[in-house]
């Protein structure tokens, strides 16, 4: 093993400094295994660990198939060398001729065998998984060269499938530290690393139960690439919207993505609400209107507990009418919603006109704006043709539009924010039409940034409690998404 990870790290397959992953997110380490091709004795080196790991486990394959690419030639050798039957998998079906997603001969009902080299959260195993099980294959165990310890096991294991090391990261780390080949800095700056981004499980605890949050059939998030990148790297985009740059580094700074729906009906509650729950919250959602003893002092007030706490103040207010009355609605009346309120949201039913009245008012103010393209209640008018007009109408007044509402992303800009309300652990729906999804599909499945959640705190027996959980789920949701990047 010591010769294996000192010839790993003089080929220079891994390395420590300050590396910028796909997902933005910066490392103290990188590990490139494709260079090991240009050195055949450590190619071959490799292969025959990765044998000996799945033997040793006891491991009885038919074929062996290699997580594309880097995995390809391993399994090439190993198949050659031990003389098994091989299985490509392909990335994309070849449009033309046989359209096979695998190639070779499959025999459904027997097992084949994964080879990767390296695993993060596990992603690619499980796609690699997925297309094999699909023809009718068992896939029960796959065998890597360098487990980052970063949570694969685990969510491999919540989908039936064993994960077997060669090397883990911390043991990779001891040898290089004991040969002085990294000092005790660089060790512990890699494993600050991977505790903070370590790729939660799926399943969450819920009332002491382990309980399944994911209600789509198991198996592949999906793949938006342009949503994994981490909010902070969204931050720091040319052309991006202060308001949006700012809302991603307080959810990069306080590791949140929950809005808080504050659907109170006394100042003092709000207030009060806003307060003990603004440590968890990246952004607050107000409804001014059902206030039954609004006075301007209160808003006031709670633009210093947001700013004492670091969230924006979101008022959604809908505004759906022709541009002259969206202005005085916004501006002026009892609520002067533009004094205080970092951001609205309106509908695209008036088209243009709604935004460019929203504007004059928000632009100098340096406001955003959101627009609603999609709702969360059953049988909502909002969608196909309604929902890629309000995307179309967004990209042209993207000096006010900040993002949208919508139960998903519907947009490849990334410096436009999705948020998301009708999410709840327990999924399901109100009896008003509300249709509820949970933080790891509206995060991570449906690539929205943002959960707003009403009833699903404010209904909790301990209100602070909840907005954790609702934190830590949607964080960890997130973190699932961005690391699925790095497999
Ligand atoms: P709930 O208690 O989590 O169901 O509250 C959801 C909040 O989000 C509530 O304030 C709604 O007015 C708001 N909302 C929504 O539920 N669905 C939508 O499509 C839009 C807003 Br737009």
């Amino acid at each position: 093993m010591e010769s294996l990870v000192l010839e790993l790290f003089k080929v220079r397959a891994v390395k420590f400094g300050s590396f910028v992953l796909k997902s933005g997110i910066s490392s103290p380490v990188y590990f490139d295994l494709r260079v090991i091709v240009s050195h055949p004795i450590l190619l071959n080196q490799v292969s025959e660990l990765l044998w000996l790991t799945a033997n040793n486990a006891g491991i009885k394959c038919n074929s062996v198939c290699g997580v594309p690419y880097t995995a390809l030639p391993l399994a090439t050798i190993i198949c050659s060398s031990k003389k098994i039957p091989m299985l490509i998998r392909r990335k994309e079906a070849k449009d033309y001729g046989t359209k096979r997603l695998v190639e070779g001969t499959v025999n459904p009902g027997e097992t084949c065998l994964i080879i990767e080299d390296v695993v993060t959260s596990g992603s690619s195993v499980l796609e690699t998984a997925e297309v094999l099980r699909k023809e009718g294959l068992k896939v029960t165990d796959a065998v890597v060269l360098l487990d980052r310890e970063q949570g694969g096991k685990a969510r491999l294991e919540e989908e039936g499938i064993r994960l077997h090391s060669v090397c883990t990261l911390s043991r990779l780390l001891d040898i290089l530290q004991v040969q002085g080949k990294i000092d005790s800095e660089a060790v512990e700056s890699v494993k600050t690393f991977i505790r903070k981004n370590a790729c939660p499980p799926v399943n969450n605890m819920i009332n002491g139960s382990t309980k399944r949050l994911n209600h789509q059939p198991d198996g592949i998030p999906a793949k938006k690439p342009h949503q994994e990148i981490s909010y902070g790297a969204r931050a720091q985009l040319p052309e991006i919207h202060p308001i949006t740059a700012q809302l991603f580094k307080i959810m990069e700074k306080k590791e949140t993505n929950l809005c808080l729906a504050a659907d109170v009906t006394s100042s003092k509650e709000l207030l009060q609400l806003a307060d003990s729950l603004g440590s968890e919250i990246c952004v607050l959602k107000t409804h001014v209107d059902i206030l039954n003893d609004f006075n301007p002092a209160v808003f006031k007030e709670l633009r210093a507990i947001a700013d004492k706490h670091e969230f924006l103040i979101f008022e959604d207010r809908k505004f759906a009418d022709i541009g002259n009355t969206v202005k005085h609605q916004y501006e002026g009346g009892i609520y002067k919603i533009a004094s205080w309120s970092d951001f609205v949201n309106a509908h695209v039913v008036p088209g243009p006109g709604v935004v460019k009245g929203l504007k004059e008012v928000g632009l100098p103010l340096k406001r955003g704006c959101l627009l609603i393209a999609e709702m969360s209640t059953e049988g909502s008018l909002a969608t196909g043709e309604y929902t890629k007009a309000a995307v179309r109408l967004a990209e042209k007044h993207s000096d006010f539009v900040i993002g949208f509402i919508s139960s998903s992303n519907i947009s490849n800009r990334l410096d436009f924010i999705h948020m998301t309300p009708g999410v709840q652990m327990q999924t399901g729906a109100d009896n008003l039409g509300q249709q509820y999804l949970s933080p790891e599909e509206v995060i991570h499945k449906k690539a929205s940034d943002i959960i707003i959640v009403g009833r699903g705190i404010l209904t909790a027996k301990d209100c602070v409690e909840a907005a954790r959980m609702y934190k830590k789920a949607g964080w960890a949701a997130y973190l699932n998404r961005l690391l699925s990047v790095e497999d």
